[in-house]
């Protein structure tokens, strides 16, 4: 018999499908499943007695509780790489579970209730939930600071029920705005949810802009407001399920889709300095590199079209280990994908030994650093940002050096250099 999950969809199934792509488990979904009426049979009772999904029917029996089932789908494989290679990795696994289903999921649970008709909204606790959450969110973004995953050096199902968690929380309750404090924690979660076992699943996602209003009908009673009166043969809108919004905001959302504004680097001057031939000649220069490529360079660069801008990361004391840096450096690049048509970027780990330092050069379209990219590449506050002066010679010859991987780099040797195009 195969094994079949009981459940809708939601972060609780997704640790199980998850999990079982990384161990290689078929696991069927429940066909017609349909939550508040499947979930409440005497039958599915039998299997879970509190009426909750998800549950695993197996051919032993059901399980329910999703780490518990997570678990399960793990053990089917023996010596499961998702549950590390010695007892002590076994112990931070499950420590880590505990704590993402503890600290962080318990918390998000009692912000996101409310706020989706799910309970009462009772404002002491959710300050006291959302401040919990954030003293977990700060202590997890300190050991991601130089650590890639919560367990060894791969994905264990630590990773896989914290990123669940998490996906709750960054989906539909915590905006940029607040998750920018755990600059770790960003990267961590949007480097899991890329994994192809991850995103198989999880498809694309996308932060939540907005925090939900509380539900109204969750809301502690109050006398009712005036409401603004609509002609009378406006047809009134279907009730909708999802939480009622204020009505500014309700408005701003059903009006006629706006066509998609153009980005206004693209309405920039144009300039002289095509991109994409600075690309080429980067990417096809093997040899007289100074005398073809970096001369090329300088002979198109559009100061007024352009910018250059030196960056420095912000934490270098914390890249003790190699690879955590190295990661770090390509999850940074690999963000930058919205900007590839108007920047060109080099990195440079720099050092033998640690900590690394992490320095780069990076061209952007128009005179200043896009302000999309500030706001949608959460890296960039990692760094400080120093604009290029080209009429200074030393910057101008730091500019090259970082261009052709120049070694020593400010007297040390580099680790690494990569590069944007
Ligand atoms: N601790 C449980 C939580 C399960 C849970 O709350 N399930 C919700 C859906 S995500 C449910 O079945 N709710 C229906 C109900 O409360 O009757 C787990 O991790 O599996």
């Amino acid at each position: 018999m195969a094994l079949v999950l009981h459940a809708g969809k939601g972060k609780n199934v997704f640790k199980t499908l998850i999990a079982a792509e990384y161990c290689g488990i078929k696991v069927e979904l429940a066909q017609n499943f349909e939550m508040g009426v499947s979930n409440k049979t005497p039958e599915f009772i039998k299997m879970n007695p509190i009426g909750k999904v998800p549950v695993l029917e197996t051919p032993d029996g059901a399980i329910f509780e999703s780490n518990a089932i997570a678990r399960y789908v793990c053990r089917l494989k023996s010596d499961s790489p998702l549950y590390g290679s010695s007892l002590i990795e076994y112990g931070h696994i499950e420590q880590w579970i505990d704590f993402a289903s503890l600290e962080i999921d318990a918390n998000l649970l009692i912000w996101f209730r409310p706020r989706f008709g799910y309970a009462s909204y009772l404002p002491p606790a959710e300050e006291a939930a959302i401040s919990a959450l954030k003293r977990a969110l700060g202590a997890l973004n300190s050991y991601l600071a130089s650590n890639t995953y919560l367990v060894g050096h791969a994905v264990t199902l630590a990773d896989i029920i914290m990123t669940c968690n998490l996906y709750l929380g960054f989906t539909v309750l915590m905006t940029k705005s607040f998750t920018s404090e755990f600059p770790h924690v960003e990267r961590y979660f949007w480097t899991m949810v890329n994994q192809p076992n991850f995103s198989k699943i999880l498809g694309e996602v996308k932060q939540t802009e907005k925090v939900p209003p509380v539900s109204s009908s969750k809301k502690p009673s109050q006398p009712k407001e005036a409401t603004k009166t609509k002609p009378k043969d406006e047809p009134k809108k279907e009730a909708k399920k999802e939480p009622e919004k204020p009505k500014a905001e309700a408005d701003e959302e059903e009006e006629a889709p706006k066509p998609k504004p153009k980005n206004p680097l693209d309405l920039l001057p144009p300039s002289k300095m095509i991109l994409d031939e600075w690309k080429r000649l980067y990417s096809n220069t093997k040899t007289n590199f100074r005398e073809v490529a970096i001369k090329g360079f300088w002979d198109m660069y559009d100061p007024e079209g352009y910018s250059l801008w030196f960056c420095n990361y912000k934490y270098n004391d914390e890249n003790t280990v190699s690879f955590v840096t190295l990661n770090k450096v390509s999850g940074f690049l690999q963000r930058m994908d919205l900007v590839r048509k108007y920047a060109f970027g080099k990195m440079l780990v720099i050092g033998s030994e640690p900590p690394f330092k992490v320095k780069g050069l990076w061209l952007f379209r128009g005179p200043e650093i896009p302000q999309f990219v500030l706001n949608e590449c959460y890296d960039m506050e990692l760094y400080d940002w120093t604009k290029v002066d080209i009429s200074d010679e030393a910057q101008k010859e730091r500019v090259n050096q970082m261009i052709e991987d120049f070694e020593p780099f400010e007297g040390e040797s580099l680790l690494d250099a990569k590069c944007f195009k």
